[in-house]
């Protein structure tokens, strides 16, 4: 095939009068409708002097003019770089500048202080509202609705998913077309995706879970997403009867699970519920079938490896677990200290191999080497344990994250800011049980004995650094941080001692 993403996921459903996208307004968006905007916009691409291979950053609202670039891109040969709405100007700089991304997308109310950050990295700048207007559809209104493909190999760059270190940046995981095909195909297959579904979409499609697993599976089978802009708790119930399909956050179950509307009666047309991107706690598990008779298939994987591991469609969905390695996917328990495999039932770190794993981080030959290794082993940083049924678990993280709300937070980053504040000696930021989120940041301070430090003033300051979902929810002030011998920060004694700050 001439470009297997493009031709496998798009192009062929070219002149399919099929629904695609049907959108909150009651419109309904075909696959070849969807398929021409595309093809207006892989020419505008071209047209902006966007060549097979470079980068495009995208900082958009959800919206199917969004995931036509995404489509744009895979058809015009360009690697697809989408990020977090709520990365601050700072944040986005950092990701223009080291991906050497040669055209930024931005909604129109970021243009004035976006335009710097990519005049700076040499990149040109474009607009794209929430409601599809803006320069990048402006130009490509008076473009052919049809698009000569753009020929790649699988092993050509499709995409690049920035994930931020427990040290240091963030990293550009580098994804192929085979890794996204690949996964695309095997869970389209493994959970009975067909052109009959309707997949009720909130996620974001800047990451992921809400992207390649969400739309490019809907995709593969030729079936339909109801595309809601975002997680909102009374669409969802509203769309519920429509789908047959959802995939969400642990805390879309949770937040479902907290409204009486949300019934067996409104879930009756659903084959499929699906939970990924943080652990899903098994009183939900058990209190969603309770409720609805569906029990939630939980699956595990990473931006840097697409998904590894599944819960059974046919056969038991065991809460708690992860379920099996997916088929073509290898997994094994390692011993940190050695990375030798370790005995069944033994907790390890998690290694992956297969098609669907990452080709290295942008630029950075060492980091990929410390977690890939020569083999096409990837250390995944999470640490889990296999059962004598052979169903995965994740029991802990090798790795200092917080995830919030299914948001990966990197505590370094916000305690290199919080060590930089006036009156401040040092900080530990760590994670704590949160009711609707999960986990949620708290940032602990120590103060250097001049005056302060002063709260509101650190507050500010992280509000111009960091994107709102990085924010410690609460900043706490003690004389000194707990450490072991090494001198180590115990932040195991601070999660005890802040713990139930949120759900107390
Ligand atoms: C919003 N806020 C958050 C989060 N989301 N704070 C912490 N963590 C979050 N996740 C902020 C808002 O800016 C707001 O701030 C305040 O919290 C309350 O927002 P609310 O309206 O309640 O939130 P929301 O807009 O409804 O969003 C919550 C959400 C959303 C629906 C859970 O965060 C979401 O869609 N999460 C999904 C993330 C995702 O797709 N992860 C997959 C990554 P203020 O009060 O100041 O206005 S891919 C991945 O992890 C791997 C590969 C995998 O396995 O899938
Ligand atoms: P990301 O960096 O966004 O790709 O997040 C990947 C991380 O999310 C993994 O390394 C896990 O720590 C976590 N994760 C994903 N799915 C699950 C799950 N089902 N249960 C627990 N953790 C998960």
């Amino acid at each position: 095939m001439a470009n297997p993403l493009y031709d496998t996921l798009f192009g062929r459903h070219r002149g399919r009068d099929t629904p695609f996208l049907h959108l909150p307004d009651g419109a309904t968006l075909t696959h070849d409708a969807f398929l021409q905007m595309t093809a207006r916009f892989a020419h505008q691409l071209t047209a902006l002097g966007l060549a097979p291979g470079d980068r495009l950053a995208l900082q958009v609202e959800k919206s199917p003019q969004a995931l036509a670039i995404y489509a744009a891109c895979a058809q015009a040969g360009v690697v697809f770089l989408p990020l977090n709405t709520g990365y601050t100007g700072d944040e986005v700089r950092y990701f223009v500048e080291n991906s050497g991304a040669k055209l930024l997308i931005c909604d129109g109310a970021k243009t004035t202080a976006l335009t710097p950050v990519a005049k700076d990295s040499g990149a040109g700048i474009a607009t794209l509202n929430a409601d599809g207007s803006g320069s990048f559809a402006d130009g490509a209104a008076d473009k052919a609705t049809s698009f000569d493909t753009v020929a790649r190999e699988e092993s050509d760059l499709a995409a690049f998913l920035y994930t931020s270190g427990t040290t240091g940046r963030s990293k550009g995981a580098m994804l192929t077309q085979t890794n996204l095909l690949s996964n695309a195909q095997t869970l389209a297959e493994h959970w009975r995706f067909t052109a009959e579904d309707v997949l009720l979409h909130a996620l974001p499609i800047f990451h992921t879970h809400g992207l390649f697993v969400a739309t490019n599976i809907t995709l593969i089978a030729g079936g339909s997403m109801i595309f809601l802009p975002k997680f909102d708790l009374d669409q969802m119930i509203a769309q519920m009867p429509r789908a047959t399909a959802m995939m969400g956050v642990p805390t879309f179950y949770t937040r479902l699970l907290s409204d009486d509307r949300f019934t067996a009666d409104l879930t009756r047309d659903m084959r499929l519920f699906v939970s990924g991107s943080a652990p899903l706690l098994a009183e939900t598990h058990v209190q969603f079938e309770k409720r609805t008779g569906h029990r939630i298939l939980e699956r595990y994987g990473m931006t840097e490896t697409n998904m590894n591991t599944s819960n059974p469609y046919d056969g038991e969905r065991r809460a708690g677990t992860v379920g099996f390695p997916l088929p073509g996917v290898e997994l094994k328990i390692t011993d940190p200290a050695t990375g030798d495999t370790l005995p069944q039932g033994e907790i390890g770190q998690i290694e992956v191999r297969g098609p669907n794993v990452f080709k290295g981080y942008w630029k950075m030959p060492e980091k990929t080497a410390e977690e890939l290794r020569e083999d096409g082993f990837f250390i995944t940083g999470d640490l889990g344990q296999i059962d004598e049924d052979g169903y995965v678990s994740i029991v802990g993280r090798n790795k200092d994250l917080i995830i919030s709300g299914g948001y990966n937070i990197y505590p370094k980053e916000i305690e290199v800011l919080l060590d930089d504040q006036p009156g401040v000696l040092e900080s530990a930021v760590i994670g704590v049980p949160h009711p609707d989120f999960g986990e949620t940041v708290v940032g602990v301070l120590v103060p250097d004995g001049t005056s302060g430090p002063d709260l509101d003033a650190i507050a500010q300051q992280i509000t111009e650094a960091l994107a709102r979902f990085k924010h410690p929810r609460k900043l706490v002030v003690l004389d000194e941080l707990p450490r072991n011998t090494m001198g180590k920060v115990q932040k195991n004694i601070l999660r005890d001692r802040f713990g139930d700050l949120f759900t107390g």
